[in-house]
This record gives C-alpha cells, structure tokens and sequence, in this order.
C-alpha cells in the first residue's frame, strides 16, 4: 500500500511540478529588487505631471538606479530602503536621463545627453522597416530577383554599427537585409535574399539608401528543422528528472534565492538580463559574502564577411537592444526541466509602460549524473562517495538568430560557474556553390564555410563580457595571478625539474594581461585581511576555459567600439558609474566607452574595493553540423574557492535519494 501511496504521490508531485510558478511581488521587498510595474508607472506619472515627458516621449528603458553600496550592504529585512527609478527618455529627437525618486515621490534630475544614442527603440525597428519595405527602390530590386509582391518576404533591422566611411553619424541608422518566408519547419533566417540592404534613418522613417547588388537565386535545397529531414529514431525511454518529495529551493516572490548553503538576489533588467546580486555562502559558522553583483555587461559579434551587405555586423547586442528585452519564455521540458520554478519578469515598454514575461527565468536543480566526490576502497571493496546536485539560474535571451542560454550555477563545493550555450541559427547566406566542387566554391566560402548545399555560414566571433563584482569576505580585494614556473630540482635529486607557483599582484587598473603559455596560470581575487584556519588569505580562482581574444586590428571601426574583446580580463576600482564592457551608449557609437575609459586614470587597485570584467570569448568556425540547426555549444568560466573555507565544504552536502524513499516504501 505504501509503494502504491508513494507511487500516487509522485504522479502528483509531478504535476504540481509542472505549474509551479513564482508569483509576481506588487511591491519591492529588498533594495535591490527589480522596479515593480506600478513603480514602472510613477516615474512616468512624475515625470509627466513635471511637464518633463509627452505622449510623444519614447523610453529606451525604465530600471531601478541602485542605493549606494554602503547602504545596501547595512540594510536589513524589515527596514526602510530608497527606491529611485533611472529612465533613459528619448524625446524631441534628443536623449535624456532621468532620475525620478519613488520613495519620496519626486523628479529629482532631467539631464540632456547630447551624445547618447539610446537602445534601438520597438518603435524605431518597426518604422525603419516599413519604410525600407514602402520604397520603390526596394520593390524593384524585389521585382529583379523574380518576386511580384511582398507576400513572401520579410525584413529584420540590424543595429547598423559604425564606420568613418560612412556618411550616418548623427542619425537613428538601423541596416535592413531580407529574407523569403517559409513554412513553420524552414525559418526565416535560412532563405536570405542576397545583395539587397536598406539603411533608414529609423527615427525619422528616412530611407538613407538602398544596396541593390549582385542577384543570387535563393538556395534550391530545402532547409530548416522539418520535413527535408530523415525520420525520426523509434522513440526513447523517457529519460528525466524527478524530485518527488518537491524541490530544495527557497525563492521568494521578490526572486530572493536561497538553496543548501547558498543565498542570492536575483533581479531582471532591460539592458543586462538577469543580474544576481549578494552571493553568499554559510560555511557553517556564518554567512560569506563572494560576489556583490554579477551581469552580462556587453557582448560583441563581428562577421567577417566583406560583402558590404554582411561586413556591418559587429554586433554589441546588449547596448543596442538589451538582453532583458530579448529574454524569451521558457518552455518546460525543453528549456529547463519540469521540476524548475518558473518566474514571470516584469519589464519596461517604450511606451512608459511595462508587460509581464511569462516564465521568463527558471531555476532548478540538477543531479549531474557524477560523483561529487568517491573514493573505491580496495580492502573493502566499496565506494565511498556522494552524487552531485547543482542549482542552476536560467534565462534565454533570442537574438535574432541566436538563443544564448546563459546559466548561473552555484554547486555545494563553494563553486559558481557561468555558463553560455549558444544555440538558435547560424546567420547564412545564399551563395551560387552546391558543394566544394561548384567553380564559385572557393570564393563563395573564402571567410565563411558551406554549411549545407547553396549556404554558407560566415565565420564571425562572440565575446561576452561578464562585469564581476566580487567580494570576497568584505569589499577590500586583490587580484593576483598564480602562474605555474618550471624550475630545476635541488642538486640532491635524481630529478632534474619540477614546478612551482609563482603569485604576482596587479596594482593598477587596466586589462590583467597575462601569457597563460604552455605551463598555464590562474587568476585569484584574495582579501589579504582576512585568514582561514591555516591562516591563508580567503579567495577564489577563476579558471577561465573560453578566452579567446579579439584578433582585429585595433584600428578597424569596431574594434574601436569593443576594445574590451582584446583582452580576456580587465580589473577597474569599484565606481557605481562604470556598468558597461563597452559604455553606458554604445549603440552607434564613434569610439571605445567602456573599459579603455574606465581604466585610463589607472587608479590602484590593490587592497581595495575592485571589479572584474570577465570576456568568455570563442570563435565560431562554423560547419555542416551547425546545419539545420546548431546544436546547443557550451562555453564556461568557474570561480573556485581558494584557501576560501577550511576545507571541503560539501562535506555537509547530503542529498537525498530515490533509493532513500524505496527503501521507505519496503
Ligand atoms: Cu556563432
């Protein structure tokens, strides 16, 4: 009976599981809580009983201006906090900040940014495209590649970048490439029609130009994820998690998180997507503050492609539209596992208004199917050991053609990794080549590869740019490299060479250029006051696997945007001011913003408050297995406790099992 019990219980647990979301919060419980909808609602209302906003005012975003650190860092449950509302307000063709108090129920600043272009406006995509596709320019060269009409066409704005050579500065320019619809199975992006490209001036609906050039016909073979497909295999066994007794994870409605020893802030924003705040982990004596915020804070996507149709694409998705903006809803079973929590995000619209994305984060946990730790013990012929569980923070933003799923992973071993798999579509092009033998072959795929029949994938990079604030037990870090030295065996040893560790400390702001050669090295963020029972200063590794580097020449327009691709890590003084890679506006930008700035004072950085900034980079040489589809490609960077806890701290760590309920049953 009791079998049959826990049998029906777990049909029902499962269930429930499936529904399980987290209610949205109406009001901020903490300050570092998201604005909440009605707060969205009171900066506009102040702003525009202030006379300072119209119907006519667009808001490229409406987010929460953070309190100072000291004073979140002081504040405790049950106390008063401040709510200020930062609202980057387009309006008369000019940009401008503002600072509205929410707390006190007043505007506080109105500043005009003269050379601020905000993030690319829904507005200004839908007006950029209806008037390239209202020119008569286009519908000729439409008329030129065999289409009568628009029926079965489709056009996708693209941030433009920015180029000296071209005579745009000073306007909203979006760059507008077409593409032939198709059926649910063959998505858009895998028809392009090649050699066309408006430019508009999204703001004022002005078509700059129309690129009308080399006609290539549309590639013959079918594509996409449906029905030129082989069969499916019989269908598998299911293969699945359960957690029948519910999940471990504590989440309150305001997206406070707390599992095992672990406890986080979660909050969306529009520009950043997630970013998880007051990462701390009870070693069992007392709370240990590791990190105080961490986001992405840019990523960088250059094409390299010549073709000026595809040369513009150098990408910084997150200032020209905003990661939170392209967060996509998550399926279950798909996306996350049906035992995750799913939690609506409450996001800002153009309009000074804000909408609910349905389960647009989730967060599970995960047994990985490896020992957390295990030992065979040869005399008793046993294993000794335990699973592993980790809890992982998701959101998937979609952009255009790529879905990057970002995971925040904490695990019992004091760990947190971040992790970036890219999936979604490579962005292709039609070209005249079947296969590597057509006579256009070689020069069809001289930066890009063939990636299915009349198809070529170009070749292109991504950077994204982590901004890490660690605090490692208090604010006062430093950051060091330990480098792994050859080094010769005492005259007395049989041996000729062995390793050491060699520990140097950066002292002043700029990128932690380091030869990681071929003996290899670590970063490591220490506090120096602070010791464990060894009496070693507390910190963390960060054991970086993707760090591939920009290799463009510094002087080429994009580059220049995104100098932070240059180098993999870069170590600033903690200023609330500095939050982005590559500035705080770098959608058309002219220059480097960012994190060349932010370090040319080259302030010290030693024994201070300091911030990282971490780029997980990788080159995507693409391939036909990237074709109809790309199969999810995982990219990630740990931090690792060093000299942090006295020793294993998963030594607490005791997950429960199925096994444990079966043997209940019996
Ligand atoms: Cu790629």
């Amino acid at each position: 009976m009791r079998g049959l019990f826990s049998f029906f219980l777990l049909i029902f647990t499962t269930l429930a599981a499936l529904a399980q979301e987290v209610e949205d919060a109406y009001f901020a419980q903490h300050p570092l809580d998201a604005l909440t909808a009605e707060e969205i609602a009171k900066t506009v209302e102040l702003l525009t009983a202030e006379g300072r906003v119209d119907e006519g005012t667009r808001y490229a975003n409406i987010t929460l201006l953070e309190p100072p650190k000291a004073q979140v860092l002081a504040w405790s449950p049950g106390q008063p906090f401040q709510r200020t509302a930062f609202a980057v307000v387009r309006k008369d063709g000019s940009t401008f900040e503002a600072i509205v108090d929410l707390t006190d129920g007043k505007v506080v600043s109105v500043a005009e940014n003269p050379t601020a272009e905000p993030m690319i406006l829904t507005e200004e995509w839908e007006k950029g495209r209806n008037a390239f596709m209202a020119d008569a320019r286009f519908t000729e060269a439409l008329k030129k590649r065999g289409y009568a009409d628009t029926k079965n066409v489709v056009c996708t704005p693209n941030s433009s970048g920015w180029f000296p050579t071209e005579n745009y500065t000073g306007r909203r320019v979006l760059k507008i490439p077409c593409f032939q619809t198709m059926d649910k199975l063959h998505p858009t992006i895998s028809r392009p029609i090649e050699g066309l490209m408006g430019v508009v001036d999204a703001e004022t609906g002005e078509v700059l130009d129309v690129f009308d050039r080399e006609i290539v016909p549309l590639p013959k073979a079918p594509q996409g994820y449906g029905s030129a497909l082989p069969a499916p295999d019989p269908q598998q066994n299911p293969v699945t998690f359960v957690a029948p007794e519910g999940p471990n994870i504590d989440i309150r409605n305001n997206l406070e998180i707390a599992w095992g020893r672990w406890s986080f802030h979660t909050r969306a924003d529009k520009r950043a997507g997630l970013i998880v705040s007051l990462i701390r982990f009870h070693d069992g004596r007392k709370l240990r503050d590791i990190t105080y915020q961490m986001n992405v804070s840019e990523m960088f996507v250059p094409y390299m492609d010549p073709n000026p149709t595809w040369s513009y694409r150098t990408f910084l998705d997150v200032g020209e539209f905003g990661l939170g903006y392209l967060m996509s809803s998550l399926a279950p079973d798909i996306d996350c596992p049906q035992t995750a929590l799913f939690v609506d995000l409450t996001m800002p619209t153009d309009l000074g208004g804000s909408y609910d994305l349905e389960r647009g984060m989730c967060v599970f946990e995960r047994p990985t199917g490896d020992p957390a730790w295990r030992h065979f013990s040869n005399r008793r012929k046993e294993v000794n050991g335990k699973p592993q569980v980790e809890l992982v923070v998701r959101t998937i933003p979609t952009i255009g053609n790529y879905d990057y799923v970002i995971d925040y992973v904490f695990s019992p071993q004091g760990n947190i990794t971040l992790r970036v798999g890219a999936t979604g579509f490579d962005a292709v092009k039609s070209v005249a080549a079947a296969d590597m033998t057509s006579p256009t072959a070689a020069q069809d795929t001289a930066f890009g590869a063939l990636i299915a029949p009349y198809t070529v994938a170009p070749w292109h990079d991504h950077y994204i740019n982590f901004r890490l604030d660690l605090d490692i037990d208090g604010q006062n870090n430093s950051l060091v490299r330990d480098s792994f030295v050859p080094a010769s065996a005492p005259g007395s040893s049989p041996r000729k060479s062995m390793w050491t560790l060699k520990t140097e400390p950066y002292t002043t702001e700029g990128p932690a250029t380091v030869d990681h050669g071929k003996a290899g090295s670590n970063w490591r963020v220490t506090n120096s006051n602070q010791l464990n029972r060894l009496k070693q200063n507390p910190s963390y590794w960060l054991q970086s696997h993707h760090q591939a580097v920009s290799i463009l020449a510094p002087d080429d327009p994009p580059q220049l945007r995104a100098g932070f691709s240059s180098e993999t890590l870069w170590v600033t003084r903690y200023k609330p001011e500095e939050l982005w890679a590559a500035g705080s506006y770098p959608n058309l930008s002219t220059e480097d913003l960012g994190l060349s700035k932010y370090v040319g004072d080259r302030e010290p950085v030693a024994n201070l408050d300091i911030v990282l900034w971490y780029t997980m980079g990788f080159r995507h040489a693409t391939r036909p297995e990237d074709f109809p589809i790309l199969p999810t490609f995982w990219h990630e960077m740990t931090l690792r406790p060093a000299f942090f806890f006295d020793m294993d701290p998963s030594m607490t760590f005791n997950p429960g099992t199925i096994a444990d309920d079966a043997g209940d049953a019996n």
